[in-house]
């Protein structure tokens, strides 16, 4: 059974564990909305919150979902995952449940899960979403860096996805996102099972690395044309750009993974402090060599990096650039009223009033001829 086990939150997340049940992923999901969560059939083990019928994007009732269920949710976990090292919860920043509850899960889950790392798998959404899913983007990545003991965070970036397929449906898009991040965890872990003669990479070496606090990405690179050192360096680098995953914006790796796999003689292209050179050395760098004649890939995984201020930037800068549309749209949901131009009509339907009973002696006199 795989060491790492993947807990989905809402729908985002419960399809990232579809995917990774059918890697052999131990595999769970939580979410406020059954008919979302009965889609995922290959997650065997499912809670969904009492009471609930979804979050409607509002990240405080998936909060909520959690702080009134929290005890039940947390057994729920325990009782999921045995035998992992590392769980990683998955979810989009940007809905309402999978977002509102997962940064207050993980902080209660690294206590209440002896022995056990506790990371994420965050999706970042594309460009075009509207300024709701922005505000709770950038809420929940706020929430996530201010959790103190947490493992890995993988930022899922959908915007990556349509770089590499422009034309592609949203559903296409998130599909291929879910397994493009599922399988270069999945890599990984095949590395730490197979041996070698000139250097392994093994669990121990994986674990330490994923149970850094900070970002975390995962490339592999090819370098089957690759001529000389430099070249090698340059694809790698290129490859943290172009991942699943956010691109790396800045030097700080704290703990790094490279593993080689491919034909000896290209071994000897790797550089490593030219690799680095870009993003500083990290403090430890745990190395994996695996000689086949299949073509030459170097996999990296880099973590402890910062949050993505950029990328943060061009999720925040056109809710900033529209403040004062955004501050009136909701002023006006507060006092808007229409006033009818015909309010004077209204009188003409008023039912004619029932005239005072009339004594009968006055309607007596009023027919008595004079
Ligand atoms: N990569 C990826 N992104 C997804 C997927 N499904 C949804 N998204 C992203 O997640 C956002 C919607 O969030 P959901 O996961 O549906 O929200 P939720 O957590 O279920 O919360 P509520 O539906 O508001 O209760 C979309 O705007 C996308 O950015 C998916 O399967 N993969
Ligand atoms: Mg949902």
């Amino acid at each position: 059974m795989k060491s790492i086990g993947i807990l989905g939150v809402g729908q985002a997340g419960g399809n990232i564990a579809e995917i990774a049940s059918a890697l052999n992923f131990p595999t769970a999901l939580i979410n406020t909305n059954q008919r979302d969560g009965v889609v995922n059939t290959r997650v065997e083990k499912k809670f969904f919150v009492p009471g609930y019928n979804g979050a409607g994007q509002d990240r405080s009732l998936g909060l909520r979902a959690l702080q009134e269920n929290y005890k039940e949710i947390i057994d729920f976990v325990n009782s999921s995952f045995k035998n992992i090292k590392l769980l990683l919860v998955a979810f989009s920043t940007d809905g309402g449940t999978g977002s509102g509850m997962s940064p207050m899960l993980i902080d209660l889950l690294i206590d209440q899960l002896p022995g056990i790392k506790v990371g994420a798998i965050a999706i970042i959404p594309e460009r075009n979403v509207l300024a709701g899913n922005r505000i709770n983007t950038a809420e929940c990545i706020e929430e996530l860096s201010n959790i103190e003991g947490i493992s890995s965070v993988f930022l899922v970036d959908n915007d990556q996805m349509r770089k590499q397929k422009p034309q592609s449906s949203k559903h296409e898009i998130y599909l291929s996102a879910n397994l493009q991040a599922i399988e270069s965890i999945n890599h990984l872990l095949k590395i730490t099972k197979k041996s070698s003669f000139f250097g392994n990479f093994d669990e121990t070496d994986l674990m330490n690395i994923l149970g850094s606090r900070g970002v975390t990405i995962i490339s592999s690179a090819p370098i089957t044309d690759a001529k000389n050192t430099s070249e090698v360096s340059k694809k790698v680098q290129v490859s943290w750009e172009n991942s699943i995953f956010c691109p790396v914006e800045s030097q700080g790796v704290i703990r790094a993974g490279l593993i080689y796999e491919g034909p000896e003689n290209i071994s000897k292209l790797i550089n490593v402090p030219s690799i680095f050179e870009r993003v500083g050395e990290p403090l430890q760098l745990f190395e994996g060599t695996y000689i086949t004649e299949s073509d030459p890939t170097i996999t990296t995984v880099l973590a402890g990096l910062s949050f993505p201020t950029r990328r943060m930037l061009s999720v925040e800068e056109s809710i900033e650039k529209n403040k004062e549309r955004l501050q009136n749209l909701v002023k006006k949901e507060n006092t808007q009223n229409y006033e009818s131009g015909i309010r004077w009509a209204s009188n003409l339907k008023l039912m004619k009033q029932n005239s005072k009973p009339v004594s009968i002696t006055t309607k007596l006199n009023k027919y008595q001829k004079k």
